[in-house]
């Protein structure tokens, strides 16, 4: 833990001082001062170029933040994190999802036991599982083959899967349907099942806990429905999967622990995509796809171990978060990624990041006296260009962006990967440098639309290029942001592997359902607001 509290933190105090010199600086001025900044303020790693020059950074600015990084003890607790130690304090549980991707070669002993042998003994079940689900051996109740693959969880037990579903598809089997189902709305499960045969459906049941009453609920229905079209319960053993840490709530729901893919509890439910959580993902993949992308994770995982802190991209990400949420007093974060697969992604990382550091505590319990986690939001570009980039460019806000860009894309046709690539660069430039109002009016625009036309710009942007969309990327990619909010996190002195407020939405909800679903008129005790929505939706469900 850092010897002192961040703001008293002299990279901190530092960078206050440096803030009020250089907040007023636009990036036209700084560009034009130095024009080597666009090849100089960049990193590559694992893949991904990362240009953070159309930052409202100077070099002084990123030595400082990579100052603070190094006194907020980033390094000692990354080496923490890869040793096991119990940095998630609040939980008392080791954070190992770097674990999950690291070569057979390695071991890593945690608490006398060789996690990497633990993590490799599961993949090497998933492996033999998904080989045989491909290939048509592992059959129905009825003798068919499966064809059709829904896995049912949510948050971090659906996020990941659906995710790496969508961004993989090109190299997904397309012999298979695969489907996600995670809301309690029963119409999710209804529109996922419409058309599919139960004789040839698999569920993968994903919960780590296995109390998670929207996967329990689905997961119910599930089993109703295969065992009505199938009609016998021994149905279960052929059509249903369970992927949990808790063996006797899997078996007490009727899955055969056999039939159990296992994890661990220092594998946090957004850092699980690459657990045997992500069964789906190696059904759709392959086994050889999914060890692909585990590279690609373990890529990025040693780029974070060994680079220099001001060399590391998740670093230099992580600090530049930091730099405008608390500085410049951002509030949100936008990623958009050119790549129609990473539709999801931003799903994603809203998970990743919002439930990792939306927390107003430190590691100790003190209250923050800085701001912590931003809201992270996005869409595929250039749609997004069509609706709210407006605001990102003439808004009254300021919205820092993560562009990411590919050179090629996976299904060429004609020139439109090029007339989607130029967007990124494009846009990266116009909402840096703007438009002035003579470019404005140089360009002949009446007196009274001058101001209308007139782009600020200073809005910055990280641009990420990389190579080809793959599942190796992927990895790399997610790892990235992973390792970026874990430096964020630290420089805050948050818990980033918590998460009590999803823990309250859980509890809360069972104490109004036996109310909503009580034949007679239950008696209320919450405030008067809850109190009448209850009793008006108690009316309404009557048609009374
Ligand atoms: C993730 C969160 C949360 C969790 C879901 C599902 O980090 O803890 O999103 O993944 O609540 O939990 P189960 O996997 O236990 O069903």
């Amino acid at each position: 833990m850092p010897p002192t509290a961040l703001r008293e933190r002299k990279a901190w105090q530092a960078l206050q001082r440096h803030y009020a010199e250089i907040s007023g600086r636009h990036l036209r001025d700084l560009f034009a001062e130095d024009p080597g900044r666009g090849e100089r303020l960049t990193a590559e790693a694992a893949g991904i170029y990362l240009d953070y020059s159309k930052n409202r950074v100077t070099d002084e600015t990123m030595r400082l933040l990579i100052e603070l990084a190094a006194e907020s003890g980033v390094p000692e607790r990354r080496d923490a994190m890869f040793r096991g130690e119990h940095i998630n304090v609040s939980e008392d549980r080791a954070v190992l999802h770097v674990a999950l991707r690291m070569p057979a070669t390695e071991s890593l002993i945690v608490d006398g036991q060789d996690v990497v042998k633990d993590v490799h003994e599961v993949l090497g079940r998933m492996r033999d599982f998904a080989t045989r689900v491909r290939s048509g051996e592992f059959k129905g109740y009825t003798g068919k083959p499966i064809k059709n693959v829904i896995n049912v969880g949510i948050g971090g037990s659906d996020l990941g899967p659906v995710m790496a579903y969508e961004a993989l598809k090109f190299y997904c089997t397309r012999e298979m349907t695969f489907r996600f189902v995670s809301n309690v709305d029963s119409t999710d499960f209804a529109e996922a099942v419409q058309d599919l045969s139960p004789e040839e459906t698999l569920f993968i049941i994903s919960s780590k806990t296995f109390g998670t009453l929207e996967t329990l609920a689905n997961a119910t229905t599930a089993r109703d429905w295969i065992v009505d079209a199938l009609g016998s319960r021994d149905a279960v053993a052929n059509h249903f999967v369970a992927v949990s840490t808790n063996a006797e709530r899997v078996a007490a729901f009727g899955i055969d622990t056999a039939n159990m893919f296992g994890f661990w509890d220092w594998v946090g439910g957004r850092y699980s995509m690459d657990s045997a959580i992500g069964l789906s993902t190696m059904i759709a993949l392959g086994p050889e796809g999914f060890g692909e992308m585990l590279a690609g994770f373990h890529d990025m995982d040693m780029h974070f171990r060994t680079a220099p802190l001001a060399a590391s991209l998740p670093v230099l990400m992580g600090v530049l978060a930091v730099w405008y949420r608390d500085f410049f007093g951002l509030q949100t974060v936008g990623v958009m990624p050119y790549d129609q697969y990473l539709k999801r992604f931003p799903a994603y990382l809203q998970q990743l990041t919002m439930e990792s550091n939306g927390k107003h505590v430190t590691l100790t319990g003190r209250r923050v006296d800085y701001d912590t986690g931003a809201v992270y939001w996005g869409e595929p570009g250039t749609n997004g260009q069509h609706s709210f980039y407006q605001l990102i460019h003439q808004g009254t806000t300021i919205i820092p962006v993560d562009l990411i860009g590919f050179a090629r894309g996976l299904n060429p046709i004609r020139d439109q990967h090029d007339l989607l690539s130029s967007n990124v660069f494009a846009q990266a430039a116009g909402l840096a440098f703007g438009k002035t109002e003579e470019e404005v009016r140089a360009e002949g625009t009446p007196d009274r639309v001058v101001p209308h036309r007139v782009m600020e710009g200073n809005r910055p942007t990280n641009t990420l290029l990389c190579d080809i969309l793959t599942p190796r990327l992927l990895g790399s990619l997610v790892a990235l942001y992973e390792h970026s909010v874990f430096v964020q996190g630290t420089i805050w002195e948050i818990d980033s592997f918590d998460q009590w407020g999803v823990e309250l939405g859980k509890v809360l909800a069972q104490q109004i359902i036996p109310e909503l679903e009580s034949p007679s008129e239950p008696a209320l005790s919450h405030d008067s607001s809850t109190n009448t929505l209850i009793r008006r939706y108690r009316t309404l469900k009557s048609g009374s």
